[in-house]
């Protein structure tokens, strides 16, 4: 794989796609960055951005991880020592995951979002910018409540980090497309370059394949859960024969193998007893998927490897969230 398909593997778009193009020519020295507003247990959401960071990795780009505890203040997450407990732990729980130490940099929000000339950028950014504007980059972030003043400062702030972190690729789920793109048309009146932004697409839901699959309401896979839980979970999990159901579903097993298994190991081998025809393996998704839609691979021998190669994924993680819980 090329540094431009590593890089835009499992994307769902760059932009823009000709500022990718050129980003990947030389990728060597260049800072792509994800933010994440703490929390204690990391789930599936955060590891799919994750995928892509260890991608960037490969290629060549520094990788920065802002643990924005500002940003959870705002976003009304908890006192500020709550949310600075749980950063330490999801900084722990990335680097047992995959993320390169020595090649991340972890960057607290707090750490220059208070000073003087960032908070001037932002008052500046608060005049050019219009209510609605905030508001609608908001709404795939926090949705489900009365907006309070914090709400439209939080993506303007998020603006301002691509500058002040001095990025060259902003990465983040779709979700985060609204906020990219204000920052792309509003840094310019501040004198701040325009930079390209990277989405992950946001998988559906586990049970139904339905909507999007989040920790705040359905089902996902966290840190927390142990192998069986994860069995559990996965047995449950909606998988039609199809690779693309019928209608606004997607097939959340497939989606699983897709983002969260292919990029982390070379090989997927399904056990399969031999009188059923003895052990499937898979070197790519697309096989993976062909054989599941002409039923060479039944969705329940899918499934329970599924389970097991998610459960390798968390295993490190898991291990270090008991550590912190144990008292360490
Ligand atoms: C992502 C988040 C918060 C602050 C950021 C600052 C700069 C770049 C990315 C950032 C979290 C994200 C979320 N808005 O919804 O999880």
């Amino acid at each position: 794989m090329n540094t431009h398909e590593l890089m835009t593997r499992n994307a769902e778009e760059v932009v823009t796609a000709a500022e990718g193009e050129a980003l990947a020519e030389d990728p060597d020295g260049k800072r792509a960055y994800v933010g994440y507003e703490p929390s204690g247990v990391l789930h599936l959401g955060h590891l799919l951005t994750a995928n892509k960071l260890i991608d960037l990795q490969e290629a060549g780009f520094d990788i920065v991880v802002l643990l924005a505890d500002v940003h959870a203040y705002l976003n009304g997450k908890g006192t500020f020592e709550e949310i600075r407990e749980t950063a330490k732990q999801m900084r722990a729980q990335f680097l047992a995951y995959g993320l390169d130490e020595t090649d991340t940099e972890f960057v607290y929000g707090s750490s220059y979002q208070l000073e003087d000339d960032y908070v001037l950028d932002l008052h500046t950014l608060e005049v050019e910018t219009t209510l609605n504007r905030a508001q609608r980059a908001m709404a795939e972030i926090q949705s489900d409540e009365t907006p309070t003043v914090s709400h439209v400062v939080y993506p303007l702030m998020q603006a301002l980090d691509i500058e002040y972190l001095d990025i060259d690729l902003a990465v983040g789920g779709l979700d985060q497309r609204k906020v990219h793109m204000l920052a792309r048309d509003e840094l310019p009146s501040l004198g701040y370059d325009v930079r390209p932004a990277l989405h992950t697409p946001i998988l559906g839901d586990l049970s139904t394949g339905e909507g999007k699959m989040s920790s705040s309401e359905g089902v996902t896979i966290s840190m927390e859960d142990d192998r069986e839980a994860i069995e559990e979970k996965v047995n449950d999990a909606y998988c039609p024969p199809e690779r693309d159901p019928e209608g606004d579903t997607v097939n959340p097993v497939l989606e699983l193998f897709q983002y969260h298994v292919f990029p982390r190991f070379d090989r997927v081998v399904v056990d399969r007893p031999a009188e059923y025809g003895g052990d499937l393996e898979y070197e790519d998704f697309e096989a993976l998927a062909d054989d599941l839609e002409s039923g060479e691979l039944h969705p329940a021998d899918a499934k329970t490897a599924l389970a097991e190669y998610l459960d390798r994924l968390i295993e490190p993680g898991r291990e270090r969230l008991a550590t912190f819980r144990s008292g360490e």
